[in-house]
C-alpha cells in the first residue's frame, strides 16, 4: 500500500466540522471510554466496548494489567526531530542508560522491518510495535509510514503505535488511519503557550524556525487539532506529559481537562529525567524532577477527572521487551545478520493463548482473595514495593531487581500506582551497601517489600528502616499476596500489635542504571557538561538529520 501524504492533508471544512464535533464531546465515548469507569488503563472487559476492549486488551501500555504479560518493542527509524524540549538530548547515547530519545542504532525501515520479524519470532508475547523515535515520528513521514507498511504486510498481527509531539499531526492523521495505527500517544506539557516557552526554546514550522511564546503557541494548536482529529476517528489516543516541578507541575492538572474534553482515552503524567550528564538544559540549569509523592499525588487529582496510566517506563527508542525490561542488546543489526527469522503467526497466537490462560488465573486469585477483605471498614491506605520478572508474580530475588512495582493496598484492594527504577543490591556475588541506600530511598514510602528470596543482610538493614522484608509469597501472584498480607496488617492494628504509621517520601532516580558488569562506566564520552551545552545550544541542524 502506498499513500501520497500530501493528498490526506485535511481540509478546512474537515477542519470546522471536527472542530465541531470535538466541541460536543462529552468525555470518552465509544473511541475514547466513556468517563472515567471505562478510560482505565488498568480497566477490564466489563469497563468498556468491545471494540476498544479490543484494541487495548494486549497492549502494553494501553492496559496496565497487560504488561504484566505483553511486550512491546520500537523501531529506531526517525531521527530528525522538528522542535526542540528542554528535557532532551538525542546526541549522546550511553548504553547503560533508559530514556526517551536514547537509542544505540538507527534503522532503515527494510532493516526495522526485518528486526520487528526476528523479535516477534523469539518473544511471542511481543503485541505492538511503536515508532518514538528517537526524533520525532511525524518529522520523518516516509521512513515512519514505509515501516508501518512492511510491518503490516509481513507481520499482520503486531498492533502498530505512535508517538509523536503532535506539530505534524493534523497533516498525517488520515495516513496514520489509513495503515490502521490504532494507538497514538500526543507528548503534550502544556496548553498555556507562556508555560510552553518555559519548556521548548523552538519549534521548527512550515519552513521557518519560531522561537518563544509563538513557538508554543503553534505547538499548542497543532497538538489539540491534531487530538481532535484523531479521536474523531476513532483512533485510540494516549496524551503523555512531562511534569517538570515549579514549570508545568500545577499546570498538569489544567492540561489533563483540556485533553480529556477532546476524547483522550488516557493521561500519562510521567517524572522529569533531569541530570548533568544528559546534557539537557533542565539537567545543566539544575532543574529538579520530581519526587515520588509530589508524582503521585499530582496523578491522583487528575485521576478524578480521567484514569491515568502510572507503568510507563520512559522507554527508549529502540526498547525491546515486557516494560521494564530490555532486550534490545539481544537484536543488534549485526546480530540480526547471523539470525534465522522464522515468523509463525499460529505458533504466536498459540503462546498467547496460554498467556491469556494465566491471567485468567490471576485475576480469579485476586478476586477470591478480595472477597475475605468483604466487610472490612478502615481508611488505611499504604504502598509495599514488589520484585518481579512479570507474569503478575512476585518472583526477582531482591539483589537482582533492578526496579520494584509499588501498589497501594487498601480495602478496596490492591492497586498498581508506579515503579522505582533501582541500582541492582548484588553486583558480581556481594551486596552493595552504596545500593542499597539508593534503594531504600526509592522505596522508603513503602510498608513492605515483597521479594521471591532475600539475604540476611540486606532483609536487617530494611527493617532497621522500617521496610518489612516479605518473602513467604514467593512465585505466588502479586495482588493476591498483597491483599492476604493487607488483611493481616489490619488485623494487627486492630489488635494493637502494631501501630499503623504514614511512611515519607521516596526518590525517583535520575541517573543511569547499572549494570554489575558496567559499575563505574557511566562516562557518556568524556563529553563535559560545558561541552555538552554547547553543542545542544549550537545544534540548529536536528530538524535536517
Ligand atoms: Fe511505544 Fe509509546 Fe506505543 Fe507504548 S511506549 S510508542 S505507547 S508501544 Fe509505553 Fe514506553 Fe511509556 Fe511510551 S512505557 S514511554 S507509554
Ligand atoms: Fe526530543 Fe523532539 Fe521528542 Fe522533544 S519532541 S523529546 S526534542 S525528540
Amino acid at each position: 500500500m502506498s499513500l501520497e501524504l500530501t493528498q490526506l492533508t485535511p481540509t478546512g471544512r474537515d477542519l470546522e466540522a471536527i472542530l465541531q464535533k470535538a466541541a460536543e464531546h462529552k468525555g470518552c465515548g465509544t473511541e475514547g471510554g466513556a468517563g472515567k469507569s471505562s478510560c482505565g488503563s488498568s480497566s477490564g472487559p466489563s469497563d468498556m466496548s468491545p471494540e476498544v476492549w479490543e484494541k487495548v486488551k494486549n497492549h502494553p501500555c494501553y492496559s496496565e494489567e497487560a504488561h504484566h504479560h505483553y511486550a512491546r518493542m520500537h523501531v529506531a527509524v526517525a531521527p530528525a526531530c522538528n522542535i526542540q524540549c528542554n528535557y532532551c538530548n538525542r546526541k549522546y547515547d550511553c548504553a547503560n542508560e533508559s530514556r526517551p530519545g536514547v537509542v544505540s542504532e538507527k534503522l532503515t525501515p527494510e532493516v526495522a522491518a526485518k528486526k520487528v520479524l526476528a523479535v516477534a519470532s523469539t518473544i511471542p508475547q511481543m503485541t505492538v510495535l511503536g515508532i518514538a523515535g528517537p526524533g520525532d515520528p511525524l518529522a520523518n513521514p516516509e521512513k515512519t509510514f514505509k515501516t508501518f507498511e512492511l510491518i503490516a504486510r509481513t507481520a499482520p498481527d503486531i498492533k502498530l503505535c505512535l508517538s509523536t509531539n503532535g506539530l505534524m499531526l493534523p497533516d498525517h492523521v488520515d495516513t496514520i488511519k489509513a495503515f490502521n495505527v490504532d494507538h497514538v500517544t500526543i507528548t503534550i506539557n502544556m496548553v498555556d503557550p507562556d508555560v510552553g516557552a518555559k519548556i521548548y526554546p523552538w519549534v521548527f514550522y512550515r519552513n521557518k524556525r519560531y522561537t518563544g511564546r509563538e513557538a508554543a503557541q503553534i505547538l499548542h494548536e497543532r497538538q489539540m487539532l491534531g487530538l481532535e482529529m484523531l479521536t474523531e476517528r476513532g483512533i485510540l489516543c494516549k496524551v503523555n506529559s512531562v511534569m517538570i516541578p515549579g514549570v508545568n507541575d500545577h499546570h498538569l492538572v489544567e492540561v489533563n481537562r483540556a485533553v480529556k474534553s477532546r476524547g483522550a482515552f488516557l493521561h500519562n503524567i510521567m517524572p522529569l529525567i533531569s541530570a548533568p550528564e544528559h546534557g539537557t538544559v533542565f539537567g545543566l540549569t539544575g532543574q529538579r524532577g520530581p519526587t515520588a509523592q509530589e508524582l503521585k499525588a499530582l496523578q491522583d487529582s487528575c485521576e478524578g477527572e480521567m484514569n491515568m496510566m502510572r507503568h510507563c517506563r520512559q522507554c527508549r527508542a529502540d526498547a525491546v521487551g515486557l516494560l521494564g525490561e530490555d532486550r534490545s542488546a539481544e537484536f543488534t543489526t549485526e546480530k540480526l545478520g547471523a539470525m534465522e527469522v522464522r515468523y509463525d503467526g499460529e505458533t504466536r497466537k498459540a503462546y498467547q493463548q496460554t498467556v491469556e490462560l494465566e491471567r485468567e488465573a490471576k485475576v480469579a486469585a485476586r478476586r477470591s482473595e478480595l472477597e475475605k477483605l468483604a466487610g472490612e471498614h478502615s481508611d488505611i491506605k499504604l504502598l509495599v514495593a514488589v520484585a518481579t520478572k512479570g507474569g503478575g508474580k512476585i518472583n526477582e530475588h531482591f539483589g537482582h531487581a533492578k526496579e520494584f512495582q509499588i501498589y497501594e493496598l487498601s480495602v478496596g484492594g490492591a492497586k498498581f500506582v508506579g515503579h522505582r527504577r533501582v541500582d541492582l543490591y548484588c553486583q558480581g556475588g556481594f551486596g552493595e551497601d552504596t545500593s542499597l541506600d539508593t534503594i531504600i530511598r526509592a522505596i522508603n514510602d513503602c510498608h513492605a517489600v515483597f521479594v521471591a528470596k532475600i539475604g540476611h543482610c540486606p532483609k536487617d538493614t530494611l527493617q532497621a528502616a522500617g521496610i518489612e522484608p516479605v518473602d513467604e509469597f514467593a512465585l505466588e501472584y502479586t495482588e493476591k499476596s498483597a491483599i492476604a498480607w493487607f488483611s493481616r496488617y489490619l488485623e494487627k492494628v486492630r489488635s494493637g500489635q502494631i501501630l499503623h504509621t504514614p511512611r515519607g517520601d521516596a526518590d525517583i532516580r535520575q541517573g543511569a542504571y547499572i549494570a554489575p558488569e558496567d559499575t563505574h562506566k557511566l562516562d557518556c564520552g568524556d563529553v563535559s557538561p560545558a561541552d555538552l551545552a554547547e553543542a545542544l545550544i549550537a545544534e540548529e541542524s536536528l530538524v535536517s538529520a
